[in-house]
């Protein structure tokens, strides 16, 4: 049931990586992304799709659906809760440089890819 549940939200990934397509060995890739550290929340989607930022920026959330997300950056220590309305901050210091995928925890088919360079 639980392996079930892990390859349909692989594949639901997979089918809105248009902006951000996932590698051949699964690792998200970032083709042309957006140079910058705000990263909005709309309608259930993060904007931009990519974004590339460096480990001494802090990224802007904001948040402007009505209801809680979280930016979860899969991999690392990043796990920000966004209320509804709200901004929150995610600092990337200590991070790796490299590519992620980051994802809602209570909406698994938000995906957004970040890169830090
Ligand atoms: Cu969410």
């Amino acid at each position: 049931m639980r392996r079930i549940m892990v390859i349909g939200a692989v594949v639901a990934q997979a089918a809105l990586g248009v902006a951000c397509s996932t590698g051949g060995g699964g690792s998200p890739t970032c083709e042309a992304p957006t140079k910058g550290t705000e990263v909005d929340i709309q309608n259930l989607a993060f904007s931009p799709a990519c974004i590339s930022a460096t480990a001494n920026d802090t990224l802007i959330l904001v948040n402007k659906d009505s209801t809680q997300h979280t930016f979860t950056v899969k991999g690392t220590s990043i796990n920000v809760t966004i209320e509804g309305g709200q901004t929150a901050t995610a600092p990337l210091t200590g991070i790796a440089p490299g590519t992620y995928a980051v994802t809602c925890r209570f909406h698994p088919s938000m995906t957004e890819t970040v890169q830090i360079t």
